[in-house]
């Protein structure tokens, strides 16, 4: 039987809201880029019964979090907003963080957001009530219960810390580069780890204000021309169409061995012969892996900020704190006032699927022992009526994130309608969940995030998969995902690979 129908099983659980906690129909964790998205999107479709929980203070995700100096958006900010709510108005080409966030704010007061918001507010746990056909969720401002939970909280939100023997002794200031100490005064010796795009980003700015900087580097990153720089009054911006078809083509630059990759690579490496005439220091700079396997990254000033005086790079790890002192790996000393860990983020364990128990009581991270899996990069066999926003495979090494963040809303959307129109929880299959992983390994394997030599937070450490990556251009997920598909959630196969009728055991 398809999901239009209604067993008996199914019409029993359906015995309406649970009474003793507030209920609402959608709940949404999260209010960022995709919450937000997702909260206007549901108003536009004339559903106002959602309530999107955000255990900061404020709307805005990664653009609220990260304010160190110079964060900006690294792809061009044309194709930075979401399609519905286009913003004409970016003042630069590569927009600053500030700009981003205030726009995700202005979205989310123009959209009518407010009655929704639920801010300081902090999801504990959310249990699927099997009897209830329901989620149960406790918060810190108390428990809910929703027919749908929608996960939305970012692949880029909670810091990764190293564990570097003494780092608790260190006797300055020490953050991460998405925990910025706002108060901090210039003229420090400052040690920087790390040279993702946060580190890139932020060294040449924090230049500009230190006394020194010593830059700590376990790997070196590609990096590309980026062409920054303010639109003049009145000038038309790009057209977003075009560009967003022309992004989507350094897709086949992923593809390992390809034309596109050894193209990109030369464009790389004359960026770094350029910038950088002392071949000892080049050297240091240049990766051992295929450009793209970590995220290539875009910059005109990370290259000249390291050729300063007082601008060090140490081509090694930190492997130890020793008071004031940092040590690194080989060898060398370096005195600092304050440490700044752009270490990165809890990609591939997130630390919210140990939150999130569907049938059974089994947890997304234990669904996820191997690593993220799901159909259609959103919908999980186990967790009915839970929709994944930026989860398994929903990232792009080569685009826009807005780009399957939107299609994901539409399948969100689709899916709600369905829901409304049988009244039958939805649960994907375990068969198609298979056959999705399958594919996205199949296609995985022929890319640089696999073949290119790299550790990267694209792939799952446990078995190796690419598991925060779609391996393929964004307009096919867009026109395979972004609409909504009934078949793969089919009942008999839910009913073969779980445990129906398991009792919940709150
Ligand atoms: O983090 P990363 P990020 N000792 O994980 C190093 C997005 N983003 O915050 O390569 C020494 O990329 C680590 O070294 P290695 C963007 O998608 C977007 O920079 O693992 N070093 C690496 O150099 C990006 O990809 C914007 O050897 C250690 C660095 O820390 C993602 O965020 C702006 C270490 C971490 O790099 C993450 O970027 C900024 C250790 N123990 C970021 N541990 C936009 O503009 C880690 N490292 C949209």
């Amino acid at each position: 039987m398809r999901a239009g129908g209604t067993t008996a099983a199914h019409a029993a659980r359906r015995t309406g809201p649970p009474a003793d906690a507030e209920h609402v129909d959608v709940a949404v964790v999260g209010a960022g880029l995709a919450g937000v998205g997702l909260g206007a999107r549901l108003r536009r479709a004339g559903r106002t019964g959602f309530a999107l929980l955000e255990r900061a203070d404020d709307v805005g995700g990664t653009w609220r979090d990260n304010v160190y100096p110079g964060v900006a958006c690294d792809i061009p900010s044309a194709l930075y907003s979401y399609s519905f709510r286009p913003q004409p108005a970016w003042s630069r080409v590569f927009a600053p963080g500030a700009e981003i966030h205030e726009y995700v704010r202005d979205v989310a007061r123009s959209e009518g957001l407010a009655p929704h918001l639920r801010l300081g507010t902090e999801l504990t746990g959310a249990r699927w009530s099997e009897d209830e056909a329901a989620w149960r969720l406790t918060t810190s401002r108390g428990p809910l219960t929703a027919r749908v939970l929608v996960t939305a909280v970012g692949r880029l939100s909670e810091p990764r810390v190293p564990e570097i023997p003494g780092l608790g002794t260190f006797p300055g200031r020490v953050f991460h580069s998405a925990r910025w100490d706002r108060d901090l005064p210039d003229g420090l010796r400052v040690g920087v780890v790390g040279t993702g795009a946060s580190g890139v980003q932020l060294v040449p700015e924090l230049a500009r204000r230190a006394a020194s900087v010593v830059v700590l580097q376990r790997t070196p990153p590609w990096v590309l021309p980026r062409g920054d720089r303010a639109y003049a009054p009145g000038e038309e911006r790009p057209d977003r169409a075009a560009l967003a078809e022309e992004a989507d083509r350094l897709f086949e630059a992923r593809m390992a061995g390809s034309a596109e990759e050894a193209a990109l690579r030369e464009r790389a490496e004359a960026h770094l012969r350029a910038q950088v005439p002392d071949p000892a220091l080049r050297a240091q700079l240049t990766p051992d892996y295929a450009v793209g396997c970590k995220r290539a990254l875009f910059s005109d000033d990370w290259y000249p900020a390291l050729q300063q005086p007082h601008v060090t790079l140490e081509p090694s790890a930190p492997v130890a704190v020793e008071g004031s002192t940092l040590v690194a790996a080989s060898g060398a000393r370096y005195e600092v006032d304050v440490l700044v860990l752009a270490t990165g983020f809890e990609t591939t364990r997130p630390p919210f699927a140990h939150l999130v128990a569907g049938r059974g009581g089994r947890t997304l991270a234990e669904h996820w022992a191997d690593g993220m899996t799901s159909h259609a990069s959103t919908v999980v066999h186990g967790f009915p009526n839970l929709f994944v926003l930026d989860g398994p495979n929903a990232g792009l090494g080569h685009h826009s994130a807005l780009e399957v963040i939107e299609a994901q809303i539409g399948y969100v959307l689709g899916g709600l309608d369905h829901l409304d129109a049988t009244g039958v929880p939805l649960e994907v299959s375990a068969a198609a969940e298979a056959a999705y992983t399958r594919e996205v390994d199949e296609r995985a394997a022929g890319t640089v995030w696999l073949r290119g030599g790299c550790r990267s937070w694209y792939v799952d450490e446990r078995s190796g998969r690419l598991t925060l990556l779609w391996p393929g251009r964004a307009a096919e997920y867009r026109e395979r995902f972004g609409v909504f598909d009934p078949a793969p959630f089919a009942p008999e196969d839910v009913t073969a690979a779980g445990q129906p009728g398991t009792r919940p055991f709150w």
